[in-house]
């Protein structure tokens, strides 16, 4: 997991804010009294080293079963979002929440480094947001979630959307509670990236193509790369567009209604 970046093994400082407010911090990651500890088996033993990661990952999976639980009772439909920086996570959620504003009761927890930027920019599309500043980490977890979700007081039968930390690796491996992981790849990216990063593919149920407006001036093989993508998740649904032409939005919205009006 986090050992190719190193933030799974640091306590990072991880801060709430919301547009407007003060930040509010918590120490996050492991308990200080198991720190040293777990810094030792990540430098002595290997086999420790799979023992502490499989508690992290078992202490996070219960989590996200809580928010689950949360989500289910309060027929709550939480998507996660997950791509590499750039992709044009945020300018979809302002596209969407612009659009099905009137018919959907969106809330946001942004996910990033630094910066209330995306934050910024879905409070300026009237939706409730909190920003989770991760330090180091990159990715989101279910505690953060569950803490955010504390501070944002979804509304029954709304949709939570999360924007996760832009990164194809990590965030594949934590669970939130979400109904669904939705990854996001534009077409300036490559039409390799399912082969490069299976594991986000495999985890995710829904896959959106984005930037097709920018399809006349690059090299990507769009069958090509849904075969790819296929090759490691055959179950994956696909959504082609782009979130500054609005191509291709509606069959996205139309999922989404779907999905939130059906239970
Ligand atoms: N041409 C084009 N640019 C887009 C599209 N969607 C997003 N962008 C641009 O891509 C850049 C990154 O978008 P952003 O939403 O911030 O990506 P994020 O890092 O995944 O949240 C911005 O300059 C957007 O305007 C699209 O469909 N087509
Ligand atoms: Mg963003």
């Amino acid at each position: 997991m986090c050992d190719t970046c190193g933030c799974g093994e640091s306590e990072s400082k991880v801060t709430f804010q919301k547009p407007g407010e003060h930040t509010h911090s918590h120490l996050h990651g492991h308990d200080h009294g198991h720190h040293h500890h777990d810094h030792d088996a990540h430098h002595h033993e290997h086999g420790r080293v799979i023992e502490v990661e499989t508690d992290v990952m078992q202490k996070n999976n219960r989590l996200a079963e809580r928010n689950r639980g949360y989500f289910e009772a309060l027929n709550i439909f939480t998507l996660n979002l997950v791509s590499s920086p750039g992709s044009g996570k945020t300018t979809l959620l302002e596209k969407t929440i612009q659009s099905l504003k009137d018919q959907i009761k969106f809330y946001v927890i942004e996910g990033d480094q630094q910066t209330l930027r995306d934050a910024e920019r879905i409070d300026a599309v009237g939706a409730p947001v909190i920003q989770v500043n991760t330090g180091n980490g990159c990715h989101l977890d279910a505690e953060m979630i569950n803490k955010a979700v504390k501070e944002l007081q979804p509304e029954p039968n709304s949709v939570v959307l999360i924007e996760n930390v832009g990164n194809l690796v990590c965030p594949s491996l934590f669970d939130l509670g979400e109904a669904h992981k939705v990854v996001i790849i534009s077409v300036t990216e490559g039409d390799d990236k399912p082969l490069k990063y299976p594991t986000m593919f495999q985890r995710s149920d829904i896959c959106i193509i984005n930037k097709i407006d920018l399809l006349p001036y690059v090299d990507f093989d769009m069958q090509l790369c849904k075969d790819y993508a296929c090759q490691v998740n055959p179950d994956l649904t696909f959504f082609e567009l782009s979130a500054r032409s609005s191509e291709g939005m509606e069959n996205w919205f139309n999922w989404l209604k779907e999905h939130v009006h059906s239970k």
